[in-house]
């Protein structure tokens, strides 16, 4: 076993990075022949909190974890990196608007971006965790010069997998049955989950549930709010999800996803579906197992579909141009 792949993780003593840190040591995205080595990245005041989560993976003793580094500087973090996990971000501040969290936030991306393109690995896959992701997703992509745009996705696998488990709820079948669910758009309460083309154990998902005012009505509002469903009633948010979501759509990335069951990824739009061009948007895409993805192309979408689809476009375009002195 000489593969060894280094695993640049952000905010890493944060509460999804200490869900998330021992999925990447176990092999949950390179698998269980590939070692690896986790570089750290949290701001200096956390970097004593973050010497304890180095010491807890030690002393977990992983057989296929090989280094650890701990950074407060992004340049040392992200050094020969095959895969940068971008978690940390700052939350929204008691009252603080939209546009000065996107801005807040774009500022920490904009030198993350510039720092991947200085120092990772010639190969290196970039996926933003860290909330607006789409938005600071896309900043990250246009600071990060001479770096190939399309190494860059942003997670909406949680929303995927939240999906997933409640129509499987509903039609009383096991979640592992549901295939080829689609988050559109933007990780936030406008994204659209999408059924139309998926299936509940063989059977067509709308014909399982057999409720069309369920699906339209109650299963997207509970996907949708979920979030905030979770904080009410654990008084933090989704963390535990949110790292197997962050290790699920990277191990998307390096494992070859079909037809038969796509990966919804936030990745670069190109017009498909008539999504506005340039914005980190969700689409239905297969992977070749290298890193790379491919929309799916050519899915039927009713009136209702492009409608629920156009108000989450038109929100990332919104926040887009809300942040477009922040775009390289
Ligand atoms: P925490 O506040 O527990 O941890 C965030 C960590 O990031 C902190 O330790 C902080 O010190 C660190 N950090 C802040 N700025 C940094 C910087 N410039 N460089 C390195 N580290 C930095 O938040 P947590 O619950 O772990 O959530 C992390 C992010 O994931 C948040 O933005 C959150 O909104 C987002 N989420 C995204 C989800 C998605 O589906 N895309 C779902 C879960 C989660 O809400």
């Amino acid at each position: 076993m000489s593969i060894v792949k280094r695993v640049a993780v952000t905010g890493a003593a944060g509460q999804i990075g200490y869900s998330l840190l021992p999925l990447i040591a176990n092999g949950g995205i390179f698998g269980p022949n590939v070692k690896v080595v986790l570089q750290l990245l949290e701001v200096t005041p956390v970097l004593a909190a973050l010497n304890g989560v180095r010491m807890e993976l030690e002393d977990c003793a992983f057989p296929l974890l090989t280094d650890i580094v701990c950074s407060d500087d992004p340049k040392v973090a992200f050094k020969n990196a095959d895969l940068c996990l971008l978690v940390g971000s700052k939350p929204r501040g008691p009252g603080q608007e939209r546009k000065d969290l996107l801005q807040d936030n774009g500022k920490i991306f904009i030198g993350q971006g510039r720092a991947i393109a200085e120092v990772a690995g010639p190969d290196v896959r970039v996926v933003v965790v860290g909330n607006p992701c789409n938005t600071n997703c896309l900043i990250a992509m246009k600071n990060a010069k001479g770096v190939p745009a399309d190494r860059f996705t942003a997670m909406t696998r949680l929303d995927q997998n939240r999906a997933k488990a409640q129509l499987a709820l509903k039609a009383k079948k096991h979640w592992s049955t549901v295939k080829n669910v689609t988050i559109w758009g933007n990780h936030s309460n406008t994204q659209y989950p999408d059924w139309h083309h998926a299936t509940i154990d063989g059977t067509a998902a709308a014909t399982a549930i057999n409720d069309e005012a369920w699906l339209q009505g109650p299963f997207m509002k509970t996907v949708q709010e979920r979030g905030k469903a979770i904080i009410e009633a654990r008084g933090k948010s989704s963390a535990l999800s949110a790292a197997q979501a962050a290790c699920d759509h990277a191990r998307s990335l390096y494992t070859v996803t079909t037809n038969a069951d796509w990966a919804s990824l936030c990745v670069l739009s190109d017009g498909t579906y008539g999504t506005p061009e340039g914005l980190i948007s969700g689409f239905p895409c297969t992977t070749d197992g290298k890193g790379n993805w491919q929309i799916v192309k050519g899915l039927a979408m009713n009136d209702f579909s492009k409608q629920k689809a156009a108000i989450t476009w038109k929100e990332l375009t919104d926040e887009r141009d809300m942040v477009k002195d922040l775009l390289g």
